[in-house]
């Protein structure tokens, strides 16, 4: 079995220049938007965007089903539409940071952003297939193809039948209002909210019902939790407790330093958890915590919050950390992980006030 890619620490590789530049974040001033522009959605595609054409796409339900079909996007379209707002995170958003760190996308937070999107329950697709009940997992693959760490494979997961049934995972063909744009898996995929992103498969081609585990690679060695490279790990599932701040001011060109001017300056941000709603969000001047104002609750997408913080001339660090209803906190520090996944750790940001 090939191995893992060695960790770096120190300057980013051009190799990992060029999967950020293929694979870019939300500019984090796009977090005034409770819905992300479509053209500032983060992206993460694997391999290629795979030749799509939607007037000729079928998805295939195949495997441990009574009646095995396949349908048309027209067909999809005309089933009853359901539209959920869904905030998507990237398991592997905040990587970057870590030291050494994992040769990947180097997010550093700006992996995450939500859309509207459109399409059908998939629920209601695996019942018109009449779903064995020896079916254990139904696995998702996407037409995209490439290699990682030697192995040739379509980008492909898996959700156990349980989790696929849930009435929020949806077959999506539109975003924000439109048909899906190809870098995000026209004309089909998958939504699965509360998930980090890599369960939403794009550019989905067929559904496959499985009566065992999936043993695909981005399921069964991609997407785990791991603190040593010997070590099965945990598998990423919902994303965990996390929150960003709207960068306040105006930044250097290289730097990304703040400048604001001294007064009342407002501050407001977004935080969201897979794991239950947000119950509190705190935001920090230099260490010292307070409890920022929240926005009404939401479910699937993220919740605002604010401060006004009266600044005086000086430079200061601002952090922003969440709290959700099930008692998860954001660690002050990134947490650990050999693939830099999960990093929920406290967004900082480094702020000079001036007179
Ligand atoms: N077929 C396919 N689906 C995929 C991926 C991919 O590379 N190929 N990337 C996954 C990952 S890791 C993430 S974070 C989300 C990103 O979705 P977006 O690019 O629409 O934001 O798509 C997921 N679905
Ligand atoms: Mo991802």
């Amino acid at each position: 079995m090939a191995s893992r890619r060695a960790p770096i620490a120190g300057r980013y590789t051009a190799e990992e220049v060029a999967l950020a530049a293929r694979n870019r974040g939300m500019p984090l001033e796009a977090l005034r938007h409770e819905l992300t522009p479509a053209g500032l959605h983060y992206l993460l595609i694997h391999f290629d965007i795979p030749p799509a054409d939607a007037s000729s796409w079928r998805l295939q339900f195949k495997g441990f089903f009574d009646k095995p079909f396949s349908i048309s996007l027209e067909e999809i379209r005309r089933l009853a539409p359901t539209t959920l707002r869904v905030t998507m995170e990237c398991a592997g958003n905040g990587r970057g940071q870590l030291s050494p760190r994992y040769p990947s996308v180097p997010w550093l937070e700006e992996g995450v952003s939500t859309a509207d999107w459109t399409g059908v329950p998939l629920a209601a697709l695996l019942q018109q297939g009449s779903l064995s009940p020896l079916a254990k997992e139904i696995v998702f693959h996407g037409a995209d193809r490439g290699f990682d760490a030697g192995v040739e494979h379509h980008f492909a997961r898996s959700l156990a039948v349980a989790q696929a049934m849930r009435d929020e995972v949806l077959v999506a063909y539109a975003m924000n209002g439109a048909p899906l744009p190809p870098q995000h898996g026209a004309p089909l995929r998958l939504v699965v909210p509360r998930w980090y992103g890599m369960a939403s498969v794009k550019w989905l081609q067929a559904i496959e019902a499985i009566d065992g585990a999936f043993d695909g690679f981005q399921q069964a060695r991609g997407y785990h939790f791991r603190r040593r490279a010997d070590e099965k790990g945990e598998p990423c599932t919902l994303m965990r407790v996390n929150c960003l701040m709207v960068p306040p001011g105006i930044p250097d060109f290289y730097s990304r330093r703040r400048t604001v001017e001294a007064g009342k300056v407002a501050l407001a941000g977004r935080a969201w958890s897979g794991s239950a709603p947000i119950a509190r969000v705190q935001w920090a001047l230099d260490g010292v915590w307070r409890d920022a104002v929240l926005a009404p609750a939401r479910d699937l997408c993220w919740r605002g919050w604010s401060a006004e913080w009266p600044a005086t001339p000086g430079t200061y660090e601002l952090a922003c950390r969440a709290t959700d209803a099930a008692g998860n906190v954001q660690p002050l520090e990134a947490p650990w992980d050999l693939s830099g996944f999960g990093n929920n750790g406290v967004q900082r940001i480094q702020v000079t006030v001036r007179a």
